[in-house]
């Protein structure tokens, strides 16, 4: 029982993110680079607006120009708007389960790859993960499961968070709709040259439905982890090519109108870039716009070269150091999670391995900004 005693300990320690982000001259010296792969598409798929999931690409659209000085506001009455949820894992899991049945299925070897992933989770979740070390702003918590080795993450938000994301101010939810028309104007249900939906302004995408999203599921490695990552693709430009190489990420952003919106806009390209990077997303058009939501500029970036454009500058960030933080943080977590086998058996009463080993334990994972992570076992 000491070794379960030992874990209980250990389970509770306090891993600090502060050096990270507070002492970041010399933390740039001692990141290790962790190798980050490239992420390959495993596949994609679509909810419709019943909020359905199904394997097909009906929900993918395709990037056009938006036209200029759009106005972001129309069509906020019409907004369908999905109701904030809990961020569960089954639209992922089940994503996960048709690749497997796939691979199986073309005696690809790529089941066995699957039973060696180390990590699943969607894409938002490992953004606030590698982000922590420079977030300042907002803490998090996240539920950890273990399966067979696998750890499933995903966020956790307690019922009153859920209140209050879903009674956001009117002000803040026409924000986030600016967002979701820019998507709109910015986008099309076919490639080529846009058509004109029937009854609204020239170079209107279509009404807002924000159950409807297209998914992109893709494999990759952090180190010597191996991860499963799903999420949300804004659009295509031209063609879909079953790879991630015409992915497009539409963001809006107040415009820049001096040195310190250009600070703030440089901190925000943080996560611009890692929400792309983890799933391959090459490029990120951003629509800035007036207080009012008027678009008054586009401009693209392409995903790699934005660590370059922030190096040395005022909102600087270093992308190396999310990376080495990011490793870190998963192998804290197995260090605290992964039972050994035998030691499965005693946390759980059985004598049985077999058994033990396949029930799964929840955890909770407690990021305090500028502080830490915490885990502890949720009983
Ligand atoms: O409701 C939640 N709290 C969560 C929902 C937490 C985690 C995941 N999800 C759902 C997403 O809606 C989606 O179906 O999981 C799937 C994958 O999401 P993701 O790609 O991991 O999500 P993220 O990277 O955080 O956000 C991508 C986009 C957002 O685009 P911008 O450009 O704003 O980052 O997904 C949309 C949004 O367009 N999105 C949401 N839309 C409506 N309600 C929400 C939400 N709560 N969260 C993300
Ligand atoms: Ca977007």
């Amino acid at each position: 029982d000491s070794d379960r005693q030992t874990r209980r300990r250990a389970a509770v320690e306090t891993v600090p993110v502060r050096d990270h982000s507070l002492a970041y001259p010399s933390i740039l010296a001692s990141a290790k680079p962790v190798p980050f792969q490239q992420p390959l598409p495993l596949l994609t798929f679509s909810y419709t607006p019943d909020r359905l999931l199904e394997f097909t690409d009906s929900a993918l659209r395709y990037y056009v120009e938006p036209p200029k000085r759009a106005e972001l506001r129309y069509g906020y009455e019409r907004w369908v708007r999905r109701p904030e949820e809990k961020g569960r894992l089954d639209g992922l899991l089940k994503a996960v389960s048709k690749v497997r049945t796939r691979m199986d299925a073309g005696g690809s070897d790529g089941g066995a790859w699957l039973r060696d992933v180390g990590v699943i989770s969607w894409r938002g979740v490992m953004t606030k993960i590698l982000t922590a070390p420079y977030e300042q702003r907002d803490g998090w918590e996240m539920n950890v499961m273990e399966v067979n080795g696998t750890l499933y993450l995903e966020e956790h938000l307690s019922d009153a968070r859920l209140a209050e994301k879903n009674d956001i101010v009117p002000h803040h939810r026409l924000q986030s709709y600016y967002g979701y028309s820019f998507e709109s104007w910015s986008t099309s249900s076919k490639s080529g040259p846009r058509e004109t939906v029937e009854g609204h302004l020239p170079g209107w995408g279509g009404d807002v439905d924000t159950n409807v999203q297209w998914c992109s599921v893709v494999k990759t490695k952090l180190g010597d982890t191996r991860i499963v990552i799903g999420g949300e693709v804004d659009c295509v430009r031209g063609t879909f090519t079953g790879k991630t190489d015409t992915f497009v990420e539409l963001k809006t952003s107040l415009a820049i109108r001096g040195p310190q919106d250009e600070a703030k806009f440089e901190k925000k390209l943080l996560k611009f870039y890692f929400q792309s990077f983890l799933l391959g997303v090459p490029e990120i058009v951003v629509g800035f716009r007036t207080p009012s939501g008027q678009l008054t500029t586009l401009q693209s970036f392409k995903t790699i070269e934005i660590p370059r454009l922030v190096r040395g500058k005022p909102g600087a960030w270093d992308p190396l150091i999310c990376l080495d933080w990011g490793y870190r943080f998963l192998s804290f977590l197995k260090s605290v999670i992964h039972p050994r086998y035998d030691d499965t058996a005693i946390l759980v009463g059985k004598g049985n391995t077999e058994e033990a080993n396949t029930k799964a334990r929840v955890w909770r994972v407690k990021f305090v900004q500028g502080s830490g992570v915490s885990v502890s076992p949720l009983d």
